[in-house]
């Protein structure tokens, strides 16, 4: 097994007891046991706290803009679909600005994993309404409590097509690096939700709110539709673990054979731009 300090890079600038680090060290370890190449390896991120986990760990990586990770991480697939494409990010970024390169993502059966780090409100730009926020949430934004109902994300990448939906809490990085892992060798679009608690702007999702409000699934078949829909739908008792699992063919596979046979990274390129100009003017 490779060790995971392969995977340690820039010290966390995160505020001390923040969720992420969780989400992180769970990251390096599924990447150990899965024996990920940090050089066949990217993770593709948005803007936020939770966004910066790639400058933390070992492989390539884009820091996008904010919503937009999904959309690039496609790219990048597409592109070379040899590597191993992890997107990680914030509630914020997955479930507001970037829901609809979520939602197409999830719908198109990639073999991406997504890591969603739910903090329930915005935490680099210092404690604003996120879109996971619980109705009547009192943030800067909302002096009088939120007006508005929460974005249930995994449900919504359930009702895309999603064929792996997971939850995890930051607090149990032994469950947590064992959905990413199989998240991540999954064979087509897998989101791990990761309860993940912003100490400093989010006074009221803490640690012991997330282990008061969840509980762990036990005898549950993930292939069982019904049923993931019905855990899926409980917003006041989240569960933990490997929700819903379906095997169904992936998009790369469904693209017409010349394609596939011949990505674009190994398309020889004529750097010269007459030529280009020659062609396509
Ligand atoms: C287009 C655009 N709009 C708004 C912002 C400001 N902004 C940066 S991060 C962020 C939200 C962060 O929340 P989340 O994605 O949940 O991540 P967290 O910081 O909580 O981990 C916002 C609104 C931006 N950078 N770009
Ligand atoms: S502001 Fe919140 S989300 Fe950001 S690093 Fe601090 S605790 Fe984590």
């Amino acid at each position: 097994m490779i060790d995971v300090k392969l995977y340690d890079k820039e010290t966390p600038t995160w505020c001390p007891g923040c969720g992420d680090y969780g989400v992180l060290t769970a990251l390096k370890r599924a990447a150990a046991n899965l024996e990920l190449d940090p050089s066949r390896t990217v993770v593709v991120t948005g803007i936020g706290c939770s966004s910066k986990i790639n400058s933390y760990f070992y492989s390539y990586g884009i820091h996008t803009l904010h919503g937009r990770a999904a959309a690039v991480a496609e790219g990048i697939k597409l592109a070379n679909p040899d590597l191993e494409v992890i997107v990680a990010g914030g509630d914020g970024d997955a479930y507001a600005i970037g829901t609809e390169h979520f939602v197409h993502l999830a719908r198109r059966n990639l073999d991406i994993a997504y890591i969603v780090m739910d903090n329930q409100i915005y935490g680099l730009t210092k404690g604003q309404v996120s879109p996971t926020s619980e109705e009547g949430f009192v943030t800067i934004t909302t002096p009088y409590g939120s007006p508005e109902k929460p974005v249930n994300g995994p449900l919504l990448a359930f009702s895309a097509g999603a064929t792996y939906i997971a939850r995890g809490f930051s607090g149990d990085i032994v469950q947590l690096s064992k959905l990413i892992e199989d998240g991540i060798r999954h064979k087509g679009f897998a989101l791990i939700d990761v309860l993940s608690p912003c100490v400093t702007w989010n006074k009221i999702n803490t640690y012991d709110w997330y282990k008061a409000h969840s509980y762990q699934l036990k005898d549950h078949d993930p292939s069982n539709k019904a049923k993931a829909f019905q855990i899926l739908s409980d917003e006041d008792h989240l569960a933990l673990g490997l929700i819903y699992k379906k095997e169904e063919k992936i998009y790369e596979e469904k693209l017409p054979r010349k394609f596939v046979a011949n990505p674009f990274q190994n398309i020889e390129v004529d750097k010269s731009i007459e030529n280009i100009y020659e062609e396509f003017l």
